[in-house]
C-alpha cells in the first residue's frame, strides 16, 4: 500500500491554540477549565515536539539515503536543562506559541517556568555534551547522544544553616513529554560468569562468555533539534529493566519481597546519578552503569550499521565514535568483544576497526579524577573484557619495546594495568589506545596533556593527540537566556550572528558609542533586576541592581578557588571598615554551586562563604557597600538567569587545573568583564578579546608547577602580606563562626602549611587585580567598551565551530 505521509502542521497561533486543547483534552484527559499548569506544559510539549517530528524522520531517512557517516557522542551526563524554550526557539515558533497560549489565558513564562530541570550531568562535562547535541543538529552532523535515563539526576540542595543538603531529585515526578520509548530496542546487558573456550585447538578458538546475571537495557528517544530546526538528531538514554519482572514462584510461596529483588537490582542500576565530577565513584555499580550503557550503546549501533551495510570492514567509514571521558572507555573491551566473539572476526582484525572507529575527549589532569579499577573487581564483573584488555595491553607493550625501545618506567606508564599497589586497570590509558584522535579542550589543557598524564603514550603515538577547544551554544546561552541583548544587537548589526556567532563581531565598532553603550547598559540592568527578585522571593535578600554584580557559580572545588574568593571578600571588608573614607565601588558578590557530598573541604567553603555572608550582610559599618550571597541549589535554569546578570565573571582556578571552563564563555558573552588566570580556555579569551578587555592575574601554570616542585612557602607569603594574613586570622579565629570558633582551623591550617591550590600564592595578584576591576567601573564608559568587546568578540566559542572542528578533523563526517 502506498502509505500517505501526515500533513505538515501549522504554525498559525490559532491552529497552535487548537491542538493544545486537542492534547489537553484526549491525551492528558483534562478540561480545559479545570487544567492545572503543568497539564498546560504537557500539552504545550506535545504539540511543540510534533512540529519536530517530520523533521526527525526526514533527518533519518536521510542518513540511509546518502549512506553519510554517523556519529555517536557516548557520554555518562547530559546536562539538559530545560527543552522548551530551546525547542520553541529552534522552530522560529516562539512568538506563536506565546499567542496561542495567551489567547487560552496561559501565560508562557509561567508554564515554561514548570519544566523541570533534566539534570544528568554534575557540570562542565555533562553540558557540553548537551551543548555539542544541539550544535550537533544545528551543523548538519547526524549523531545519536547515548547515555543513561537516570531517574534521579544531580541531588537538589539545600541549605541548612548555611551547610548543604541533598534532597533526592525527581525530574521524572509529571513524567516526561519529550521522551518516546522504543520497547523495540532493548538488549540483554550481562555482568559476571565465566567464558567457555570452543575449538580451544584451533588456530581462532570461539570464546562465549556465559554471564551469571541479565538485565535489559530499554531505550528512551528525544529528539534534540537544531537552530532553525534543520535537522533533528536522537538522544538515546538507557534504562535498566528487570529480565523477570517478577519472579512468581517466590511471590506464590509468600516472599513478596523476594520476588522482586532480582527487578530491583536490575532497575538500581540506572536509578541515580554519581554526584562526583573530580573524584572518581569507585564503586561497582558505577563501573555497572559504565559498562550497561557501553554495551547497550554499541549494540545498538552495530544492528544499525548492519541494517544498511553487509559486514562491519565498513565500520570506521561510516560510524565515529566519541568518548566523553574515560567514562565510556569500556567501549574499547566491548566493540573488540562484539566483532570477535559475536561477530566472528579475528583479533587482529576487530581491534583496527575498534582503534578506527573510536575518539576520545580528555576532560581533567587531575590525577584523582582518572578512573581506574581494581582488577579483581573488573575481572570479577567483566572476565571476557579483562581477558581482551590483557591482549591488547600484550600487544601495545611488546610494540612500545620492539619498536620503541620503551625503558621500564615508560612500559610501566603505559600499560594498561597500574602495577604500582593494588592491580588496577587505567581507563585512561585504555581509551587512549583504543582510539586513533585523543583530544583536550583547550589548547593549554592539551599541551600539558602530552608532558604529563600522557606523556608516555604520547611518545608512542605522537599524531594522536589533539585540541577541541569547547564551546557553548548560543542559542541558549544568549538567544534565550538573554533575549534583551539579543534584540539589541539584532538591531544593531542585523540576523546573521544568529546563524554564525562570529558575525558579531560587527559590534565591534558600537563598543566606543555612547548611545549603543546606555543601552547595553539598560539591558544589562534589566537582567540585574530580575536576578534581585529571584534572590529575594527565594531567599528574602535585598540586592542593589548598581551595584557591581560579581559572580562565581561552578562546582564548589578547592582547584576552582571559591576559596580565595572568599578571602578576598574578607579583607575587602576590613578595608571597608577601616577606610570609610574611601570611594569603594558597591559590590554584590555571588556565588552558586554544589559540592560533591563526599568532598568535605568543598562543603566547608560553602558553610564559610555562608558564615561570611551572614557576618557582612548585617554589619551596618558596611553601609551596603559589599554583600554576599551564597543562591543554592545552582542548576541551569538558574545559570540562566545568573549568567547575563554578571558584571564580572570569577574564573579563577589554579592556573593548569582548570581543563578549559564553559562557564567563562557564557560570561564573556553576555557581556561581562572577567579576572581570571590563565588557566584553560581563559587564555584562548584573551587572544580573542585582547588584553585590555580581560583582567589577568596571578601565577601561570608552568610557575605553579615549578613552585610545587621546588617548595612553597605560604607563611612567608602570608606573613608578607597585611591584608591576607589579617583575613587570615580572622576566618580561622573565629570572627565567622562564633558559634563554632575552630570551624575554619583546618581549612586555614591547610593554606599555612603547603597552600597546594596557590591561595596564598596568588592572593596579592589577585586582590590587585580586584582593586584594578574598580578602577575600570568607575569609568562606566571605559566599562562598556570593555564588556561590548567582549560580546562582539566571543563567537569563536560557539560549539558550532568546535563541533566542525571535530567533523572536519576527527570524525570526518
Ligand atoms: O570539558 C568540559 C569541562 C571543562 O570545561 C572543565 O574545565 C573540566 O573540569 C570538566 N571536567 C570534568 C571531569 N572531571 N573533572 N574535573 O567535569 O570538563
Amino acid at each position: 500500500p502506498i502509505i500517505p505521509s501526515p500533513a505538515p502542521r501549522s504554525s498559525r497561533p490559532e491552529i497552535l491554540a487548537e491542538e493544545i486543547i486537542e492534547r489537553l483534552t484526549y491525551r492528558i484527559g483534562k478540561d480545559a477549565k479545570v487544567a492545572k499548569p503543568h497539564d498546560w506544559l504537557t500539552a504545550t510539549i506535545l504539540v511543540v515536539r510534533d512540529r519536530i517530528i517530520d523533521k526527525w524522520m526526514e533527518s533519518t531517512r536521510k542518513v540511509y539515503e546518502t549512506g553519510a557517516k554517523r556519529v555517536y557522542y557516548m557520554s555518562l551526563e547530559f546536562l539538559i536543562g530545560r527543552l522548551m524554550r530551546d525547542a520553541v526557539s529552534n522552530l522560529n515558533l516562539m512568538e506563536e506559541v506565546r499567542d496561542a497560549l495567551a489567547s487560552l489565558g496561559v501565560d508562557i513564562n509561567v508554564i515554561a517556568g514548570l519544566e523541570p530541570d533534566a539534570a544528568l550531568g554534575n557540570g562542565g562535562l555533562g553540558r557540553l555534551a548537551a551543548c555539542f547535541m544541539e550544535s550537533m543538529a544545528t551543523v548538519d552532523v547526524p549523531a545519536y547522544g547515548y547515555g543513561i535515563r537516570y531517574v534521579h539526576g544531580l541531588f537538589r540542595q539545600q541549605m541548612a544553616d548555611g551547610w548543604q543538603v541533598e534532597l533526592p531529585e525527581n525530574w521524572l515526578a509529571h513524567g516526561n513529554p519529550w521522551e518516546f520509548e522504543r520497547r523495540e530496542s532493548a538488549y540483554e546487558i550481562g555482568f559476571g560468569g565465566s567464558i567457555e573456550v570452543i575449538n580451544s585447538h584451533d588456530e581462532q578458538p570461539r570464546y562465549v562468555w556465559k554471564p551469571a546475571e541479565r538485565v535489559i537495557a530499554a531505550a528512551f528517544d528525544t529528539p534534540v533539534v537544531g537552530w532553525r530546526g534543520k535537522r533533528v538528531n536522537t538522544l538515546r538514554l538507557w534504562s535498566a529493566q528487570p529480565i523477570d519482572p517478577i519472579l512468581l514462584d517466590a511471590f506464590n510461596a509468600g516472599d513478596h519481597i523476594g520476588a522482586l529483588r532480582e527487578s530491583n537490582r536490575a532497575e538500581s542500576l540506572t536509578r541515580v546519578l554519581y554526584p562526583a565530577d573530580a573524584t572518581p565513584a569507585g564503586q561497582e555499580l558505577r563501573l555497572r552503569q559504565e559498562y550497561f550503557f557501553s554495551s547497550a550503546s554499541l549494540q545498538d549501533i552495530l544492528r544499525r550499521h548492519l541494517q544498511q551495510y553487509d559486514d562491519f570492514t565498513s565500520l570506521p567509514d561510516k560510524v565515529a565514535i566519541q568518548l566523553n571521558d574515560t567514562h565510556p572507555a569500556v567501549s574499547v573491551a566491548e566493540l573488540t568483544r562484539l566483532l570477535c566473539d559475536v561477530h566472528g572476526m579475528d583479533f587482529e582484525q576487530a581491534w583496527d576497526i575498534t582503534r578506527r572507529t573510536f575518539s576520545y575527549t580528555n576532560h581533567t589532569l587531575l590525577p584523582e579524577a582518572l578512573e581506574s579499577w581494581p582488577v579483581p573487581l573488573f575481572e570479577r564483573l567483566l572476565p571476557r573484557h579483562m581477558q581482551i584488555i590483557y591482549a591488547i595491553n600484550a600487544k601495545i607493550l611488546i610494540e612500545a619495546r620492539r619498536t620503541r625501545n620503551f625503558s621500564d618506567t615508560e612500559i610501566r606508564s603505559i600499560s594498561l594495568i597500574d602495577e604500582s599497589g593494588d592491580r588496577r586497570v587505567r581507563m585512561g590509558n585504555l581509551a587512549f589506545v583504543g582510539s586513533h584522535s585523543i583530544n583536550g579542550v583547550s589548547a593549554l589543557h592539551t599541551d600539558l596533556m602530552k608532558v604529563t598524564v600522557f606523556a608516555d603514550l604520547h611518545k608512542l603515538y605522537p599524531d594522536r593527540i589533539n585540541n577541541k577547544t569547547n564551546g557553548i551554544t548560543p542559542r541558549r546561552w544568549l538567544q534565550q537566556c538573554n533575549p534583551g541583548l539579543t534584540s539589541l544587537v539584532r538591531e544593531a548589526i542585523g540576523d546573521e550572528f544568529l546563524d554564525d556567532a562570529e558575525k558579531l563581531r560587527a559590534l565591534d565598532k558600537f563598543a566606543t558609542d555612547p548611545s549603543f553603550q546606555q543601552k547595553f547598559a539598560a539591558v544589562k540592568r534589566a537582567n540585574k533586576v530580575a536576578l534581585s527578585n529571584l534572590v529575594a522571593s527565594r531567599m528574602g535578600v535585598k540586592l542593589d541592581p548598581s551595584a557591581m554584580f560579581d559572580i562565581q557559580i561552578k562546582r564548589i572545588h578547592e582547584y576552582k578557588r571559591q576559596l580565595l574568593n572568599i578571602v578576598e571578600a574578607v579583607a575587602l571588608y576590613d578595608q571597608i571598615r577601616s577606610h570609610p573614607e574611601l570611594d569603594w565601588v558597591p559590590r554584590v558578590k555571588l556565588f552558586a554551586g554544589k559540592a560533591a557530598p563526599s568532598y568535605y573541604n568543598a562543603k566547608l567553603i560553602i558553610k564559610l562563604i555562608n558564615d561570611v555572608a551572614r557576618t557582612i550582610n548585617n554589619d551596618p559599618s558596611v553601609r551596603g557597600l559589599l554583600k554576599v550571597v551564597f543562591v543554592p541549589n545552582y542548576n541551569v535554569s538558574l545559570a540562566e538567569v545568573m549568567v547575563p546578570a554578571a558584571d564580572l565573571s570569577e574564573q579563577i582556578s589554579t592556573a593548569g587545573m582548570e581543563a578549559s571552563g564553559t562557564g567563562n564563555m557564557k560570561f564573556g558573552l553576555n557581556g561581562a568583564l572577567t579576572i581570571g588566570t590563565l588557566d584553560g580556555a581563559n587564555v584562548e579569551m584573551r587572544d580573542n578579546v585582547g588584553e585590555d578587555n580581560i583582567v589577568i592575574f596571578g601565577l601561570q601554570a608552568d610557575e605553579v608547577a615549578k613552585i610545587r616542585s621546588e617548595g612553597h612557602n605560604p607563611r612567608a607569603i602570608i606573613e608578607g602580606s597585611r591584608e591576607l594574613s589579617q583575613a587570615l586570622a580572622a576566618i580561622s579565629s573565629g570572627v565567622f563562626s562564633p558559634d563554632d570558633r575552630n570551624r575554619y582551623t583546618g581549612l586555614i591550617d591547610g593554606i599555612y602549611s603547603h597552600d597546594w591550590f596557590m591561595v596564598a600564592g596568588d592572593f596579592d595578584a589577585y586582590a590587585a587585580a580586584q582593586r584594578e576591576v574598580d578602577q575600570i567601573w568607575t569609568n562606566q564608559s571605559s566599562w562598556y567598551e570593555k564588556t561590548i568587546n567582549n560580546t562582539a568578540r566571543m563567537g569563536w566559542f560557539s560549539s558550532d565551530r568546535t563541533i566542525r572542528q571535530y567533523a572536519d578533523e576527527i570524525w570526518r563526517a
